[in-house]
């Protein structure tokens, strides 16, 4: 065993860089207390399943033999699918393997504590009965179930947040081109449909906003009408135009678009702003791709979860599922491996905020008295710079292999850990402060 000793310092400045929750009011009409209330469930949960499904399942990536590249839920676009072409796609989807409760209990058993399921993608398609179009799964499959309202109704029943991503952009609405301002009314019809038909969604994710003709003042708009049938649904910044928020433009008292940013397939080097989610794929693509097989291990996964933690972020982790209606096993196995992960370190993860350490291999969080050090390797004595006087170190997921020799010189914590590695991926050295 590789028994180096490693140093690590404390996140300059990351403490400074700790702004008071609530400094970004969204709507200017809106309270700090109201925002930290909606917000609280979401600072708490930390780790998520994001699920892109829709009729591009069927398709899974291949258009006339050929493999495309990219992500497939984007095939109509790569592919130059005209609408005539795509639209029998719907007719072919069929998944009658399809169980909500299976999905809302794997995220349950993978320690997922709430669910964004696509309701609309780019490609228009309503995953739910909407009255508005018969460009939905009730009208144009031969399965004609509302999986939204069967996930909706699952997710509560294991302990889960159920929310929606629904997309500004629309392929298929000719509107989108030709009439913008009837379009507009069609996407707030849609989302009153899905937020007075469903129950209460933990979180709606817009995305697609970036077409040229949807504005700040519409991102605006579109939240006042959201927060006018459910207060407390938190809201990702793509309501808006997230470039403008993304350079950092918070001012206070201004309109903020929507209630946490959402970086994709990158997590943030230095603690952000405000509260953010980092959305990835399981492997290169959202929707189900029979050609991709470039799974993320479990313990690469795990580590992506601890390292958004320890900026104070959440991970939205994503499934495509296939045409049948099943999660790929691929993906299955390895939640199911996180899950087991976070039923022993758990505590280091859930409600916590990033901690006062970070370096080579180390991640840390907290909260309360406690400080968890996330170790990506298992050195034998691990030193640690940390301005705070310790009562007591233990290994997390092995409290019964009792209390950790330490010292402290100044501000470096010197803990001697045991021989023997507690975890594969990331082990957690749990440190009560005074
Ligand atoms: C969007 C979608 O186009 C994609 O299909 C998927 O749903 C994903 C979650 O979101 O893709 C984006 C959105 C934002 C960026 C890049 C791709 N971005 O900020 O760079």
């Amino acid at each position: 065993m590789n028994r180096r000793h490693f140093l690590v310092s404390a996140g300059a400045g990351l403490s400074a860089l700790a702004l008071p929750a609530g400094s970004f009011a969204r709507l200017p009409e809106e309270t700090d207390a109201a925002f930290n209330a909606r917000m609280a469930w979401w600072r708490e949960a930390r780790f998520g399943m994001f699920i892109h499904w829709g009729v591009y399942a069927v398709a899974a990536g291949r258009w006339r033999g050929l493999t495309l590249p990219g992500p497939s839920e984007w095939i109509m676009s790569t592919a130059r699918i005209p609408v005539a072409d795509y639209e029998p796609l719907a007719s072919r989807f069929n998944p009658v393997k399809f169980d909500a409760a299976a999905f809302a209990e794997l995220a349950r058993d993978a320690g997922m504590k709430y669910m964004v399921i696509t309701s609309k993608h780019h490609d228009g398609f309503a995953m739910f009965d909407s009255k508005l179009t018969d460009w939905d799964i009730m009208d144009r499959t031969p399965f004609k179930r509302d999986v939204i309202k069967e996930l909706s109704a699952a997710c509560p029943d294991a302990g889960v947040k159920f929310g929606i991503y629904h997309s500004i952009l629309d392929w298929h609405n000719p509107d989108q081109k030709k009439n913008f301002p009837r379009y507009v009314e069609y996407l707030k019809g849609q989302l009153k449909e899905l937020l007075t038909g469903y129950g209460e969604f933990g979180s709606i994710f817009f995305d697609g906003e970036w077409i040229p003709r949807w504005t700040t003042a519409l991102g605006e708009d579109l939240e006042r009408y959201v927060r006018s049938f459910q207060p407390n649904v938190t809201i990702n910044n793509r309501i808006g135009k997230r470039a403008t928020v993304d350079q950092g433009g918070y001012t206070p008292g201004k309109y903020i678009e929507g209630d946490y940013d959402t970086p994709e397939n990158v997590i943030p080097k230095k603690l952000p702003p405000r509260d953010w989610e980092t959305c990835m794929t399981f492997n290169d693509s959202w929707g189900f791709k029979q050609d991709d097989h470039n799974w993320k291990d479990t313990g690469t996964l795990i580590k992506m979860l601890v390292d958004c933690v320890s900026l104070s972020g959440n991970f939205l982790l994503n499934v495509g599922p296939t045409a049948e209606g099943i999660i790929p096993e691929e993906s299955a196995t390895r939640l199911r491996e996180m899950g087991q992960w976070l039923k022993r370190n758990g505590e280091a993860v859930y409600g916590t905020t990033f901690g006062p350490a970070r370096g080579w291999q180390l991640r840390s969080t907290r909260k309360g008295n406690k400080i968890f050090l996330h170790l990506f390797n298992w050195p034998g004595r691990l030193a640690v710079k940390l301005g705070e006087r310790v009562k007591r170190a233990y290994v997390l997921s092995d409290p019964a292999a009792g209390d950790l020799t330490f010292r402290q010189n100044g501000d470096l914590l010197t803990i001697d850990l045991p021989g023997k590695r507690p975890e594969n991926n990331v082990s957690v050295v749990a440190v009560e402060t005074a």
